[in-house]
């Protein structure tokens, strides 16, 4: 089982899209197993955002994460890194496909309304970073068989 971590942005949280959010993941099946309501400190979001670092809108993206609360989480399941991408659809919600997070619920770069970890080893540090492992909970879902065969 994979796990992957997804941040739903302050746009996501102050356009009271947070339920919607969570409910597309929970309803594709996957766990939830670590989640968090919390302003983001600059230095948190630095170290996030540190391969962007170079990158021009990288002052303007630590300043919009640190600008109001976000909802970390750690998702569990089956591909659930991958599939959260697709699920969350491409960068710039103008190319994000409908269904998708993005295609549906944005409109810009700048705004796009959640994080989703890209691969197993940023998904690691990435949970690493905002997670201690005391703050997650390894269950399993009594729809366990349901979902796998
Ligand atoms: P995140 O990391 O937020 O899930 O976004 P992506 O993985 O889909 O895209 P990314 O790392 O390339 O971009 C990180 C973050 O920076 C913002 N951004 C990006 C921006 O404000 N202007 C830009 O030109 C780009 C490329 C949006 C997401």
């Amino acid at each position: 089982m994979e796990r992957t971590f997804l941040m739903i942005k302050p746009d996501g949280v102050q356009r009271g899209l947070i339920s919607e959010i969570i409910g597309r993941f929970e309803k594709k099946g996957f766990t939830l197993v670590g989640m968090k309501f919390m302003a983001v400190p600059r230095e948190l979001a630095e170290k996030h955002y540190g391969v962007h670092r170079e990158r021009p809108f990288f002052a303007g993206l630590v300043d919009f994460i640190t600008s109001s609360p976000v909802v970390a989480m750690v998702w569990e399941g089956e591909d659930v890194i991958a599939s959260a991408r697709k699920i969350i659809g491409a960068t710039k919600p103008q190319e994000a496909d409908p269904g998708t997070i993005r295609g549906d619920l944005g409109l810009t770069v700048g705004r796009n309304i959640i994080h989703g970890s890209d691969a197993p080893d940023t998904a690691e540090a990435e949970i690493a970073l905002w997670f201690t492992a005391a703050e997650l909970v390894s269950w399993k879902t009594s729809a366990t068989s349901w979902l796998y065969e």
